[in-house]
């Protein structure tokens, strides 16, 4: 059979949609059966496609793109000239965009599928959720975002099957946050002292684990988004991220610091408060973590920190790797544990990519 023939476009070339273009040139390459067509590749300033959806090579598509690309056109009229196209569309929203997230909506009733790694669609308000399914319906277009939560690790895809087969979830748990586990992993190790909080987070942020104000990891809303989507997935009607209690890390005092770097100067006037966490949490033969849980029963959603047994799963984790457990009937009392690395740009690529395939199949 001659190939199947689909149009793909890229909104986002940073971190990890760099990567996933390089993943999409090995993916052409070594998928015969399909052919990919690469018609809008788009940065937040610069955009290039071409109004006869001339293909644009993919492996050169983002050279391409910064030295020739125009000021991207509005939103509306992406989604027009996508419509349009000759081919099936999978639009990959490799963005944090609040707007491209909104129009999803938009996208899927023209019957663009999306996959996508940004988590704003699926953890703002519960009426974008309920018009992005019912809007991929009426469309007969499909939404992918396996990497909204725990990167390429199949968190989503095993949450959904649970729910298809008939199983019932009775309680997720666990660390969500990369940048949280590398905290908390050097800050309360199972053996030996740790470092100072401050002195902690200084180094996260050299290392590159942290957001470019490490508030933004500490205010805790990263973990809330996720939690949000999986107990939507799981059967929550979870009205928004700020609808259930979090606990942020800032000290109060530091809220308002105005930039970053004040931020960190300051936070070692605070080190005592997380010093007697850890220390309470030892006295009692636990480690102090920061997870994210999902009770079914009571339908309670909780993000902070916690106590462990030093045998837990969940303090048993090293550097910035991510852990979530699945309680449901089928697993009985053993829960479904998945662990591995849960940020970085090429793993959520891979998240990325794998929908990418998953969608291609049912086109
Ligand atoms: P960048 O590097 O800032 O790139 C963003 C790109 O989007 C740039 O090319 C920018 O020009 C473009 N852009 C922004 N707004 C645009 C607009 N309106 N129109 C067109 N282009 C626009 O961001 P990343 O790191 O590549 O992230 C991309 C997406 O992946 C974000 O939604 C992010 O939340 C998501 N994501 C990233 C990671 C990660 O590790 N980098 C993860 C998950 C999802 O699993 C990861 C994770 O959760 C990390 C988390 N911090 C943790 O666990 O600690």
């Amino acid at each position: 059979a001659p190939p199947k023939h689909v149009n793909i476009a890229v909104i986002g070339t940073g971190g990890v949609g760099s990567v996933f273009m390089s993943q999409l040139s090995w993916i052409a390459k070594n998928t015969p059966s399909t052919y990919f067509s690469l018609c809008y590749i788009a940065m937040i300033d610069k955009a290039l496609y071409h109004q006869d959806y001339t293909e644009i090579d993919i492996d050169t598509a983002v050279d391409s793109m910064e030295k020739s690309g125009k000021r991207p056109p509005s939103l509306p009229t992406i989604i027009n000239y996508l419509a349009a196209a000759p081919h099936k569309v999978i639009m990959v929203d490799n963005t944090s965009s609040g707007a491209i997230a909104e129009s999803y909506p938009d996208f899927l009733k023209k019957g663009i599928s999306i996959v996508t790694p940004n988590k704003k669609a699926f953890s703002g308000s519960y009426q974008l959720w309920q018009d992005i399914f019912s809007a991929a319906e009426a469309g007969g277009s499909l939404v992918y975002h396996e990497s909204s939560v725990g990167a390429g690790m199949p968190i989503i895809s095993t949450m959904k099957d649970f729910v298809h087969t008939g199983d019932e979830v009775t309680k997720i748990e666990g660390i969500f946050s990369g940048t949280m586990s590398y905290l908390f992993n050097s800050f309360a190790p199972l053996n030996g002292e740790g470092s100072k909080w401050s002195d902690n987070i200084k180094k996260a942020k050299e290392l590159g684990f942290t957001e470019p104000d490490p508030r933004d990891d500490l205010n805790g809303l990263d973990v809330a988004r996720k939690l949000t989507i999986l107990g939507r997935l799981a059967g929550l009607p979870i009205e928004s991220p700020d609808s259930f209690p979090v606990q942020s890390l800032i000290p109060t005092e530091l809220e308002s610091a105005k930039s970053g770097d004040e931020f960190l100067q300051r936070l070692h006037e605070f080190d005592s408060q997380m010093e007697e966490h850890k220390t309470a949490a030892r006295k009692a033969g636990k480690v102090v973590r920061y997870i994210g849980s999902i009770d079914m029963a009571s339908k309670q959603v909780k993000v902070g920190m916690e106590w462990f047994d030093p045998t837990d799963p969940i303090a048993t984790l090293k550097g910035s790797d991510n852990v979530i457990s699945f309680h449901t009937k089928r697993y009985g009392s053993m829960p479904l544990i998945i662990r591995g690395q849960g940020a970085g740009g090429d793993v959520t690529a891979m998240g990325v990519s794998g929908d990418l395939l998953k969608i291609l199949v049912q086109l």
